[in-house]
Protein backbone atom coordinates (compact mmCIF):
# COMPACT_ATOMS: atom_id res chain seq x y z
CA UNK A 1 0.00 0.00 0.00
CA UNK A 2 3.05 2.18 -0.09
CA UNK A 3 2.64 4.20 -3.05
CA UNK A 4 -0.82 5.72 -1.61
CA UNK A 5 0.26 6.88 1.50
CA UNK A 6 3.24 8.82 1.07
CA UNK A 7 2.11 12.41 2.07
CA UNK A 8 1.46 15.43 -0.32
CA UNK A 9 2.10 19.05 -0.18
CA UNK A 10 -1.19 21.01 0.87
CA UNK A 11 -2.67 22.75 -2.04
CA UNK A 12 -1.68 26.54 -0.98
CA UNK A 13 2.08 25.36 -0.86
CA UNK A 14 1.18 24.14 -4.51
CA UNK A 15 -0.54 26.93 -6.36
CA UNK A 16 1.62 29.32 -6.35
CA UNK A 17 4.22 27.35 -8.03
CA UNK A 18 1.65 25.93 -10.70
CA UNK A 19 0.78 29.64 -10.99
CA UNK A 20 3.76 30.42 -11.12
CA UNK A 21 5.18 28.14 -13.94
CA UNK A 22 1.87 28.74 -16.09
CA UNK A 23 2.91 32.53 -15.99
CA UNK A 24 6.20 31.48 -17.17
CA UNK A 25 5.11 29.42 -19.86
CA UNK A 26 2.74 31.92 -20.89
CA UNK A 27 5.53 34.73 -21.14
CA UNK A 28 7.77 31.92 -23.00
CA UNK A 29 4.50 31.74 -25.62
CA UNK A 30 3.68 35.41 -25.56
CA UNK A 31 7.32 36.36 -26.05
CA UNK A 32 7.62 33.51 -28.98
CA UNK A 33 4.24 35.31 -30.65
CA UNK A 34 6.41 38.74 -30.01
CA UNK A 35 3.95 39.97 -27.51
CA UNK A 36 5.67 40.58 -24.44
CA UNK A 37 7.25 44.32 -25.13
CA UNK A 38 4.73 46.74 -23.18
CA UNK A 39 3.38 43.70 -20.87
CA UNK A 40 1.71 45.05 -18.13
CA UNK A 41 0.75 43.16 -14.94
CA UNK A 42 -3.22 43.45 -16.45
CA UNK A 43 -2.16 41.67 -19.42
CA UNK A 44 -0.14 39.05 -16.94
CA UNK A 45 -3.11 38.82 -14.53
CA UNK A 46 -4.98 36.97 -17.83
CA UNK A 47 -3.29 34.58 -17.42
CA UNK A 48 -5.74 31.58 -16.16
CA UNK A 49 -8.54 32.14 -13.68
CA UNK A 50 -6.83 30.66 -10.89
CA UNK A 51 -6.34 33.83 -8.60
CA UNK A 52 -9.53 34.77 -9.36
CA UNK A 53 -11.63 31.20 -8.67
CA UNK A 54 -12.85 31.12 -5.25
CA UNK A 55 -10.65 28.68 -2.82
CA UNK A 56 -12.51 24.82 -2.18
CA UNK A 57 -9.75 23.50 0.48
CA UNK A 58 -10.03 19.72 0.86
CA UNK A 59 -7.71 17.78 3.99
CA UNK A 60 -4.98 16.28 1.83
CA UNK A 61 -6.20 12.22 1.26
CA UNK A 62 -3.46 10.31 2.52
CA UNK A 63 -4.56 6.61 2.26
CA UNK A 64 -5.98 7.40 -1.89
CA UNK A 65 -3.34 10.56 -3.12
CA UNK A 66 -0.52 8.90 -5.71
CA UNK A 67 3.19 10.41 -5.17
CA UNK A 68 3.45 11.76 -8.75
CA UNK A 69 4.10 15.20 -8.99
CA UNK A 70 1.22 17.30 -9.92
CA UNK A 71 0.56 18.88 -13.48
CA UNK A 72 0.90 22.31 -13.56
CA UNK A 73 -2.55 24.15 -13.07
CA UNK A 74 -2.12 25.31 -16.85
CA UNK A 75 -1.82 22.00 -17.81
CA UNK A 76 -4.69 20.98 -16.07
CA UNK A 77 -7.02 23.70 -17.25
CA UNK A 78 -5.54 24.43 -20.65
CA UNK A 79 -5.66 20.66 -21.86
CA UNK A 80 -8.85 19.33 -22.01
CA UNK A 81 -11.82 17.12 -23.65
CA UNK A 82 -15.17 18.63 -23.33
CA UNK A 83 -16.21 18.07 -27.00
CA UNK A 84 -19.82 20.60 -26.12
CA UNK A 85 -17.16 23.07 -26.62
CA UNK A 86 -15.02 22.04 -29.45
CA UNK A 87 -12.70 19.09 -30.19
CA UNK A 88 -9.57 20.89 -29.82
CA UNK A 89 -7.79 20.51 -26.43
CA UNK A 90 -7.87 24.22 -26.37
CA UNK A 91 -11.71 24.70 -26.99
CA UNK A 92 -13.03 24.17 -23.61
CA UNK A 93 -10.61 26.64 -21.88
CA UNK A 94 -11.61 29.03 -24.82
CA UNK A 95 -15.27 28.68 -24.56
CA UNK A 96 -16.84 26.93 -21.56
CA UNK A 97 -16.82 30.33 -19.74
CA UNK A 98 -20.25 31.07 -21.00
CA UNK A 99 -22.05 27.89 -19.21
CA UNK A 100 -23.71 28.84 -17.07
CA UNK A 101 -23.24 27.07 -13.34
CA UNK A 102 -25.14 28.86 -11.30
CA UNK A 103 -28.03 27.93 -10.07
CA UNK A 104 -27.30 24.44 -10.70
CA UNK A 105 -29.49 21.41 -9.28
CA UNK A 106 -28.79 17.51 -9.68
CA UNK A 107 -31.41 15.46 -9.61
CA UNK A 108 -31.09 11.67 -8.33
CA UNK A 109 -33.54 9.65 -9.16
CA UNK A 110 -34.68 5.95 -10.71
CA UNK A 111 -34.16 2.77 -8.42
CA UNK A 112 -34.17 4.74 -4.84
CA UNK A 113 -36.30 4.71 -2.36
CA UNK A 114 -35.80 8.74 -1.75
CA UNK A 115 -35.20 10.65 -4.83
CA UNK A 116 -33.96 13.84 -4.47
CA UNK A 117 -33.13 17.13 -6.41
CA UNK A 118 -30.34 18.81 -4.44
CA UNK A 119 -28.87 21.85 -5.13
CA UNK A 120 -24.96 22.95 -4.75
CA UNK A 121 -25.00 24.04 -1.27
CA UNK A 122 -26.42 20.69 -0.41
CA UNK A 123 -23.95 18.62 -2.42
CA UNK A 124 -21.02 20.56 -1.19
CA UNK A 125 -21.74 19.96 2.59
CA UNK A 126 -22.76 16.74 2.02
CA UNK A 127 -19.32 15.11 2.76
CA UNK A 128 -15.99 16.48 4.20
CA UNK A 129 -13.78 17.79 1.14
CA UNK A 130 -10.62 15.78 0.57
CA UNK A 131 -7.56 16.50 -1.57
CA UNK A 132 -6.32 13.77 -4.01
CA UNK A 133 -3.48 13.55 -6.37
CA UNK A 134 -5.27 11.21 -9.44
CA UNK A 135 -3.38 9.98 -12.75
CA UNK A 136 -6.38 10.79 -14.71
CA UNK A 137 -5.78 8.76 -17.90
CA UNK A 138 -7.09 9.35 -21.47
CA UNK A 139 -7.89 7.01 -24.28
CA UNK A 140 -5.52 9.17 -26.25
CA UNK A 141 -2.91 7.75 -24.37
CA UNK A 142 -1.72 10.47 -22.77
CA UNK A 143 -1.61 11.51 -18.79
CA UNK A 144 -1.82 13.97 -15.82
CA UNK A 145 -1.53 14.41 -11.89
CA UNK A 146 -4.45 16.61 -10.91
CA UNK A 147 -5.30 17.09 -7.22
CA UNK A 148 -8.91 16.98 -7.31
CA UNK A 149 -11.09 18.27 -4.33
CA UNK A 150 -14.26 16.34 -3.76
CA UNK A 151 -15.88 13.30 -1.79
CA UNK A 152 -16.84 10.06 -2.34
CA UNK A 153 -19.37 9.46 -4.63
CA UNK A 154 -21.00 7.10 -2.64
CA UNK A 155 -21.90 9.91 0.12
CA UNK A 156 -24.32 11.14 -2.25
CA UNK A 157 -25.45 8.00 -3.29
CA UNK A 158 -26.20 6.52 0.30
CA UNK A 159 -28.29 9.27 0.84
CA UNK A 160 -31.18 8.30 -1.94
CA UNK A 161 -31.16 4.56 -0.61
CA UNK A 162 -30.41 2.37 -4.16
CA UNK A 163 -32.99 -0.70 -4.04
CA UNK A 164 -32.13 -3.97 -5.09
CA UNK A 165 -32.68 -3.44 -8.30
CA UNK A 166 -30.05 -0.68 -8.84
CA UNK A 167 -27.06 -2.45 -10.26
CA UNK A 168 -25.69 0.60 -12.81
CA UNK A 169 -25.66 4.23 -12.25
CA UNK A 170 -25.88 6.89 -15.00
CA UNK A 171 -24.66 9.96 -15.25
CA UNK A 172 -26.40 12.79 -17.85
CA UNK A 173 -24.70 15.91 -18.23
CA UNK A 174 -25.28 19.29 -19.11
CA UNK A 175 -27.11 20.56 -22.22
CA UNK A 176 -26.79 24.53 -23.16
CA UNK A 177 -26.53 24.24 -27.09
CA UNK A 178 -26.79 28.85 -26.55
CA UNK A 179 -23.33 28.31 -25.24
CA UNK A 180 -22.28 25.18 -25.95
CA UNK A 181 -20.67 25.47 -29.94
CA UNK A 182 -19.57 21.99 -30.15
CA UNK A 183 -23.23 20.16 -29.54
CA UNK A 184 -23.91 21.36 -33.28
CA UNK A 185 -21.64 18.60 -34.34
CA UNK A 186 -23.30 15.43 -33.90
CA UNK A 187 -20.17 13.32 -33.17
CA UNK A 188 -22.32 12.32 -29.95
CA UNK A 189 -25.73 11.96 -29.09
CA UNK A 190 -26.03 15.09 -26.76
CA UNK A 191 -26.40 15.12 -23.93
CA UNK A 192 -23.37 13.35 -22.77
CA UNK A 193 -24.05 10.08 -20.44
CA UNK A 194 -21.74 8.01 -18.79
CA UNK A 195 -22.51 4.63 -16.64
CA UNK A 196 -20.47 2.91 -13.87
CA UNK A 197 -21.54 -0.64 -12.10
CA UNK A 198 -22.96 -0.24 -8.48
CA UNK A 199 -19.51 -1.63 -6.72
CA UNK A 200 -17.84 0.76 -8.88
CA UNK A 201 -19.99 3.79 -7.95
CA UNK A 202 -19.72 2.50 -4.56
CA UNK A 203 -15.99 2.50 -4.42
CA UNK A 204 -14.30 5.24 -2.39
CA UNK A 205 -11.85 5.99 -4.95
CA UNK A 206 -14.85 7.25 -7.50
CA UNK A 207 -15.15 10.86 -6.40
CA UNK A 208 -17.68 13.70 -7.24
CA UNK A 209 -15.41 16.44 -7.64
CA UNK A 210 -16.43 20.12 -7.18
CA UNK A 211 -12.31 21.82 -7.04
CA UNK A 212 -8.94 21.34 -8.13
CA UNK A 213 -5.79 22.39 -7.00
CA UNK A 214 -7.79 24.16 -4.06
CA UNK A 215 -9.49 26.16 -5.97
CA UNK A 216 -13.45 25.59 -7.43
CA UNK A 217 -13.33 23.59 -10.48
CA UNK A 218 -13.26 25.84 -13.81
CA UNK A 219 -15.88 25.36 -15.97
CA UNK A 220 -13.67 23.56 -18.42
CA UNK A 221 -12.97 21.05 -16.25
CA UNK A 222 -16.53 20.30 -15.10
CA UNK A 223 -17.75 23.09 -13.21
CA UNK A 224 -19.63 22.89 -10.87
CA UNK A 225 -19.22 19.23 -10.15
CA UNK A 226 -18.16 16.21 -12.17
CA UNK A 227 -17.03 12.80 -11.63
CA UNK A 228 -13.38 11.23 -11.54
CA UNK A 229 -12.64 7.67 -11.52
CA UNK A 230 -8.67 7.38 -11.57
CA UNK A 231 -8.55 3.47 -12.33
CA UNK A 232 -10.44 3.97 -15.85
CA UNK A 233 -10.21 5.81 -18.84
CA UNK A 234 -10.29 9.88 -19.07
CA UNK A 235 -14.06 9.41 -21.30
CA UNK A 236 -15.56 7.59 -17.56
CA UNK A 237 -15.64 10.71 -15.87
CA UNK A 238 -18.19 12.64 -16.90
CA UNK A 239 -18.57 16.10 -16.33
CA UNK A 240 -20.99 18.94 -15.27
CA UNK A 241 -23.35 16.67 -13.83
CA UNK A 242 -27.16 17.45 -14.28
CA UNK A 243 -28.61 14.05 -13.44
CA UNK A 244 -27.50 10.51 -11.82
CA UNK A 245 -29.64 7.79 -12.17
CA UNK A 246 -29.81 4.36 -10.40
CA UNK A 247 -30.94 1.38 -12.88
CA UNK A 248 -30.76 -2.23 -13.53
CA UNK A 249 -29.55 -2.75 -16.59
CA UNK A 250 -26.25 -1.47 -18.26
CA UNK A 251 -26.31 1.94 -19.76
CA UNK A 252 -24.97 2.17 -23.15
CA UNK A 253 -22.18 5.14 -22.84
CA UNK A 254 -22.34 8.23 -25.27
CA UNK A 255 -18.92 6.86 -26.77
CA UNK A 256 -19.86 3.14 -26.78
CA UNK A 257 -23.23 4.51 -29.16
CA UNK A 258 -20.41 6.12 -31.21
CA UNK A 259 -17.70 3.99 -31.71
CA UNK A 260 -18.83 0.24 -30.23
CA UNK A 261 -15.40 -1.47 -31.06
CA UNK A 262 -13.60 1.59 -29.98
CA UNK A 263 -14.82 2.43 -26.38
CA UNK A 264 -16.64 -0.41 -24.11
CA UNK A 265 -18.47 0.38 -20.75
CA UNK A 266 -15.96 -0.51 -18.65
CA UNK A 267 -13.01 1.25 -19.85
CA UNK A 268 -10.30 0.05 -17.42
CA UNK A 269 -7.09 1.32 -18.13
CA UNK A 270 -5.26 -2.12 -19.74
CA UNK A 271 -2.36 -1.67 -21.18
CA UNK A 272 -2.87 -5.09 -23.01
CA UNK A 273 -6.15 -3.74 -24.89
CA UNK A 274 -5.48 -2.18 -27.64
CA UNK A 275 -7.15 0.63 -29.16
CA UNK A 276 -7.97 -0.45 -32.87
CA UNK A 277 -6.07 2.92 -33.81
CA UNK A 278 -3.22 3.20 -31.13
CA UNK A 279 -1.82 1.41 -28.78
CA UNK A 280 -2.55 2.12 -25.15
CA UNK A 281 0.89 0.23 -23.43
CA UNK A 282 2.73 3.51 -22.72
CA UNK A 283 1.49 6.45 -22.36
CA UNK A 284 2.73 10.63 -22.52
CA UNK A 285 2.74 12.53 -19.23
CA UNK A 286 1.55 16.09 -20.18
CA UNK A 287 4.16 19.05 -19.50
CA UNK A 288 7.01 16.51 -20.09
CA UNK A 289 9.29 17.27 -22.65
CA UNK A 290 8.45 15.58 -26.19
CA UNK A 291 11.78 13.62 -26.46
CA UNK A 292 10.81 12.19 -22.93
CA UNK A 293 10.19 8.47 -23.31
CA UNK A 294 6.61 7.47 -23.29
CA UNK A 295 6.04 4.99 -19.53
CA UNK A 296 4.45 2.30 -19.58
CA UNK A 297 1.12 2.06 -18.53
CA UNK A 298 -0.07 0.47 -15.73
CA UNK A 299 -3.01 -2.10 -15.68
CA UNK A 300 -6.06 -0.15 -13.67
CA UNK A 301 -3.71 3.06 -14.00
CA UNK A 302 -1.90 1.79 -10.99
CA UNK A 303 -4.51 0.85 -8.58
CA UNK A 304 -4.96 -2.61 -9.29
CA UNK A 305 -4.40 -3.55 -5.04
CA UNK A 306 -7.75 -1.13 -4.66
CA UNK A 307 -9.66 -2.01 -7.58
CA UNK A 308 -9.24 -5.50 -9.48
CA UNK A 309 -11.32 -7.43 -6.99
CA UNK A 310 -13.91 -6.40 -8.44
CA UNK A 311 -13.42 -8.15 -11.80
CA UNK A 312 -12.26 -11.42 -11.09
CA UNK A 313 -13.41 -13.70 -13.03
CA UNK A 314 -14.13 -11.33 -15.79
CA UNK A 315 -12.06 -11.72 -19.02
CA UNK A 316 -10.93 -7.79 -19.36
CA UNK A 317 -10.08 -8.10 -23.07
CA UNK A 318 -13.76 -9.18 -23.68
CA UNK A 319 -15.26 -6.41 -21.35
CA UNK A 320 -13.13 -3.72 -22.19
N1 LIG B 1 -19.78 16.24 -20.45
C1 LIG B 1 -18.58 15.77 -20.85
N2 LIG B 1 -17.79 15.11 -19.98
C2 LIG B 1 -16.58 14.63 -20.38
C3 LIG B 1 -16.14 14.79 -21.72
C4 LIG B 1 -16.99 15.50 -22.62
O1 LIG B 1 -16.68 15.67 -23.82
N3 LIG B 1 -18.20 15.97 -22.16
N4 LIG B 1 -14.92 14.27 -22.11
C5 LIG B 1 -14.37 13.16 -21.31
C6 LIG B 1 -12.98 12.84 -21.68
S1 LIG B 1 -12.76 12.07 -23.17
C7 LIG B 1 -11.93 13.11 -20.85
S2 LIG B 1 -10.36 12.60 -21.28
C8 LIG B 1 -12.12 13.85 -19.57
C9 LIG B 1 -11.16 15.03 -19.52
O2 LIG B 1 -11.21 15.67 -18.27
P1 LIG B 1 -10.26 16.95 -18.03
O3 LIG B 1 -10.41 17.87 -19.21
O4 LIG B 1 -10.69 17.58 -16.74
O5 LIG B 1 -8.85 16.42 -17.96
O6 LIG B 1 -13.47 14.34 -19.41
C10 LIG B 1 -14.48 13.43 -19.81
N5 LIG B 1 -15.78 13.99 -19.47
MO1 LIG C 1 -10.50 11.14 -23.14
Amino acid sequence: MSRFRIPQPAPSEITPEAVWQSRRRWLGQAAALGLVAGATPEVLASDGPAPSLPALEGKPSGRYSVMDKPNAWDDITGYNNFYEFGTDKADPRRHAGRMVTEPWTVEVGGEVLKPRTFDLDELRKLAPMEERIYRLRCVEAWSMVVPWVGYPLSALLKQVEPTGKARYVTFETALQPEVMPGVKRRIIDWPYVEGLRMDEAMHPLTLLVFGVYGKILPNQNGAPLRVAVPWKYGFKSAKSVVRIRCVEEQPVSSWMKSAPTEYGFYANVNPNVRHPRWSQATERRIGESLFAPPVRTQMFNGYGELVASMYAGMDLARDF
